[in-house]
Formats: structure tokens, C-alpha cells, sequence
């Protein structure tokens, strides 16, 4: 398509996923007219798009296969998909050029009139977003759950208002976020992840710090020093941790020789009766402890949440035991900081058969070696970076593996009575699959197949 709009009214989308098509809904509902770009010939919402906006009025011109320099240079203002770096050099030209470059986080910031609860970190987002969103649940509070767990957030401005944004974050869309002015923010931890996009790791250190700009409170992890704010002003501050809190804050504390997540000097719940499994887990509902107390959520309702909550499916997610070994997905381990909580968490109860590998990232591995020598019993390396996790492992046992099938027999080869194996790649999985989810059901699927394989010796 090649019409071109230079009234300084049109708005440039840049990307046709998840995030571009709620942003031309939103552009469609607020009758403000937008042209839509992407670098993709074929991106992913274009049926949906063209279904939709056949005969709109608002989108004045789709571009494929690249971005459109006029149509940028033109624009009001620019509004980026979080896939697409904001590096591009035509992005840095309109920046230059004084056009306002944002995402929709900032976008939705502007318009909510709820409390916005943000939350970003290497790892575990999800997990405390879902696990905070159930808290609101059992306390009847009305919220909304949106951002990078996958739903964008302007679908939420499409529902009746809410008193809790419960708001997860990507460094990526952080990026494009100036400013967010949220009720409570946290950074859950900071490890390696997206050395791909990122130079080094101060760049994405730094994008993850922008979730405190503006916020009124803070919720951060005592023992990872990279959480805490790097500019405090006039915030309050809460943290959590896996050891003793000073008053006010969240830890861990233990009474008649048992365990208890603890406030300050209260016990709350000794930690053998939180629904998920694992030592991370344990820093996970602290994580969403402290900031449903930030939320104002009440104590009774979220200690129940943290008891009675499900979990979310391919995290540490056990999908089948089979001759005495436990077979967990972990398929959403997608860095190397994952793999290790896994490890951690789940290695101190059984020995481990770790299914590793797929596409790294550009992550140095390295730090894997530790955990594996202590909780492994072997190691199954897949995908495109397979042979480097192999060479990299040196003596360990360890074997490769063409597909999930294949790695699931050979892991089942290797483990004893009594283990477990855990898919937990610390890699992303484009490579063989369309996604983590494909990639978590394609080993359940395998895990059946060697059952049922079994079932008819
Ligand atoms: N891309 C292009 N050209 C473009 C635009 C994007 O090649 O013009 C590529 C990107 O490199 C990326 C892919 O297309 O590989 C998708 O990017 P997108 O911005 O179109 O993605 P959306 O469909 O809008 O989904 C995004 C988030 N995706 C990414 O950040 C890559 C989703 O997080 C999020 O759920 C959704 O918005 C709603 O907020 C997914 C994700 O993988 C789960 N996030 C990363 C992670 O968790 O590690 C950050
Ligand atoms: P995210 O949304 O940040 O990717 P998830 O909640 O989906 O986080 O969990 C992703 C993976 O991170 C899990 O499958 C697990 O391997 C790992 N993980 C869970 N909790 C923690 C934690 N507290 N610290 C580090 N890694 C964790």
C-alpha cells in the first residue's frame, strides 16, 4: 500500500503482533487516524488486521517488509511494538526530529484511573503477576491483568474501570515507557537475559530500573542489589527475601523449629503450606506479599491466595510420574537465571535430568555448570545451541538430542527411581518450536508416548 498521510494528526504503529493490533483498536476508538508499519512481509496479526479495518476510516496506510521513513518523519507521534528495537536508526531520525516515541504501557498509564501495580524482573513476572492477581481475586477486589503475561494493555481500557492494574512488564517495553507513575513498583531480580538486543548489561539494567520513575512505592529483593532503585526520592520502600526481615518488611523467620514467611516480627505461614513447589517459589509469594500489602489488598484473603493458587502451566509444572521418575515442564526457563532457580528449587528434594538447550540468546552459560554438578544426574542438550551447552559440560554425562522425543527417551535412559526429569531449556525456543507453550506440550506429548510405548511391552 502506498498511501501516504502527512497530516501531523496521523499516528505511525510501528509492528503488526499482539501490541500493534490493540494499538489500532485504540487508534479506531479514539477516531484518530494512524498508518501501521512492520519489518515482517508477514506479521503475525495481519489477517486479523485486514479483517477488521477493511473499511476503516482511521488507517490510512499498512507498510510490510520494512519501516516507511515519510510516514515516520510525518507522524504525530510514534507508537512501538515491543519486539521492534528502538535502536533502528529511522526510529533515532524521528526521535531526533522531536517526534514523540513511546509504547503502550506509557499510554495506558495516562489514561487509567486505578492503582497500577508494575512489575518487571529477569524472572518469575508471571508467576507473582498471577499470583498477585489471585490475592485480588479472594479479595474481592476489582482488577485487571495485562502486559508481556500477554494480553497488551489497552485491551484493558476497553473493559469497565478497575480499582488494581495488576501490570507485567518487559525490559522492552520499558524501554519505551518515559514515564509510568505507578501506586507500587518492583523489580523481582536481574540476571542476564536478551544479550541479543541488549550491549551489555548495564543497557538492560537500566531499562528495567525505568519501572521506578514516578512510583509512590517500591518493592524490591534484599539479596539481589541490582532491584533496588538506583535514584530514590520520596518513595517508600519494601523489600523481600529469603532471610530475616527488619520490621515492615517481608522474609522469612522460623518459630518452634519451623519455617514461617514472616512481616517484620509476625509469622504469617509456616512455608510448607504455599501451593508452589520450590525455594523460588517461596521468594515468589514474599515477591507478591509485599506488594498486595502495598496494594492495600487485605492480609487474610492473600494469605489464603498464597495457599489455594494453581500456578501457572509450564513453570515447574509436574505433568506426569512414570516407573518412579517425575516428569516436570519448565519449558518457561527461557534464560540461564531460570534454569538455576529451577535447579535450585526443585534439586534439593530429588536428583535431576535436565533437558537443556534451544536458542541461548547470546547468554554465556557458564554459570549453569555449579547447579548441574550438584542436583544432575545427566543432562540432554537440544537445539540450536545444544552443541555449545554440550561442549561446555566437559564431563558430565551428557547426550544430544534431534527432537523432544528423542530427548525425553534418552533423559528417561539416564534417570532412577526416585528422580526427576525437568525441561528447562534457559534458552528460547524459536528454533523447534513456535513458542514456550508448543515447546512444554511437545514434551508432555513425548512423556505420554513413552508411557503408552510402555504400556504395550
Ligand atoms: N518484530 C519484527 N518486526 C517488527 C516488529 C516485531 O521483526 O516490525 C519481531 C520481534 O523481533 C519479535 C516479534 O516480532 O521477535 C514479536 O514482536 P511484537 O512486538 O510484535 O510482539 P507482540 O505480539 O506485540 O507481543 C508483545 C510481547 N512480545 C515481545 O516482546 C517479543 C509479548 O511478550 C507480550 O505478551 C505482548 O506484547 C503483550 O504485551 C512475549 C515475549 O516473548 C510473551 N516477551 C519477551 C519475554 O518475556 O522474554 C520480552
Ligand atoms: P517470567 O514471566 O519473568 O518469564 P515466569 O513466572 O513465567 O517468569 O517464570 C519463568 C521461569 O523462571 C520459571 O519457569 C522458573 O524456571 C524461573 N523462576 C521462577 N521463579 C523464579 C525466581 N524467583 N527467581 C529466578 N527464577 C525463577
Amino acid at each position: 500500500m502506498v498511501e501516504i498521510i502527512s497530516s501531523d494528526k496521523v499516528t505511525a504503529v510501528v509492528g503488526l503482533g499482539l501490541t500493534g493490533l490493540s494499538y489500532a483498536r485504540y487508534l479506531e476508538r479514539q477516531q484518530r487516524p494512524f498508518v501501521i508499519m512492520d519489518s515482517r512481509r508477514n506479521p503475525p496479526m495481519l489477517n486479523q488486521l485486514e479483517q477488521e479495518f477493511d473499511s476503516s476510516r482511521f488507517m490510512r496506510a499498512l507498510h510490510l517488509g520494512g519501516l516507511h521513513r515519510d510516514s515516520l518523519l510525518n507522524a504525530s507521534e510514534i507508537l512501538v511494538s515491543p519486539g521492534y528495537p528502538l535502536d533502528d536508526e529511522l526510529l533515532r531520525e524521528a526521535e531526533a526530529a522531536g517526534i514523540k516515541i513511546h509504547g503502550d504501557m506509557s499510554l495506558f498509564a495516562e489514561q487509567c484511573t486505578g492503582k497500577v501495580v508494575a512489575i518487571t524482573g529477569s524472572n518469575a513476572k508471571s508467576t507473582v503477576t498471577a499470583w498477585l492477581a489471585h490475592m485480588a481475586e479472594q479479595a474481592g477486589a476489582s482488577y485487571g491483568v495485562g502486559g508481556n503475561i500477554g494480553r497488551p494493555v489497552l485491551e484493558l481500557l476497553e473493559e469497565a474501570p478497575k480499582q488494581i492494574y495488576i501490570l507485567e512488564l518487559s525490559s522492552f517495553q520499558l524501554e519505551a515507557t518515559p514515564k509510568l507513575d505507578a501506586e507500587v513498583a518492583a523489580i523481582l531480580n536481574v540476571s542476564a537475559d536478551h544479550m541479543d538486543r541488549y550491549p551489555n548489561m548495564m543497557a538492560y539494567h537500566r531499562a528495567k530500573q525505568k519501572v521506578y520513575r514516578g512510583a509512590k512505592q517500591v518493592v524490591c529483593n534484599r539479596q539481589d542489589s541490582l532491584t533496588q532503585p538506583l535514584q530514590v526520592s520520596d518513595m517508600k520502600l519494601l523489600s523481600f527475601g529469603l532471610d530475616k526481615p527488619d520490621l515492615g518488611q517481608f522474609g522469612l523467620r522460623f518459630k518452634d523449629g519451623e519455617e514461617y514467611l514472616a512481616c517484620g516480627l509476625d509469622c504469617l505461614l509456616p512455608s510448607h503450606q504455599l501451593s508452589l513447589p520450590g525455594r523460588h517459589n517461596i521468594s515468589n509469594a514474599l515477591a507478591a506479599l509485599a506488594l498486595g500489602t502495598a496494594a492495600g489488598l487485605p492480609m487474610a484473603a492473600m494469605l489464603g491466595a498464597l495457599q489455594n493458587f494453581k500456578g501457572l502451566p509450564h513453570r515447574c509444572e509436574p505433568v506426569a510420574e512414570y516407573q518412579q521418575v517425575l516428569y516436570i515442564n519448565d519449558s518457561k526457563g527461557t534464560n540461564v537465571g531460570a534454569t538455576i532457580a529451577a535447579l535450585e528449587g526443585l534439586g534439593c528434594q530429588r536428583k535431576l535430568v535436565l533437558i537443556a538447550g534451544g536458542v541461548g540468546k547470546g547468554a554465556d552459560f557458564a554459570p549453569l555448570l555449579k547447579p548441574i554438578a550438584q542436583y544432575c544426574r545427566a543432562v540432554v542438550c537440544i537445539g540450536a545451541d545444544g552443541p555449545k551447552l554440550m561442549q561446555l559440560l566437559g564431563d558430565t554425562n551428557c547426550a544430544s538430542a534431534k527432537s523432544m522425543q528423542q530427548a525425553v527417551e534418552l533423559a528417561s535412559n539416564f534417570a532412577e527411581a526416585g528422580d526427576a526429569v525437568l525441561l528447562s531449556p534457559a534458552c528460547a525456543s524459536f528454533d523447534m518450536f513456535a513458542n514456550f507453550e508448543a515447546r512444554g506440550e511437545a514434551f508432555a506429548a513425548a512423556v505420554a508416548t513413552l508411557q503408552a510405548g510402555g504400556a504395550n511391552d
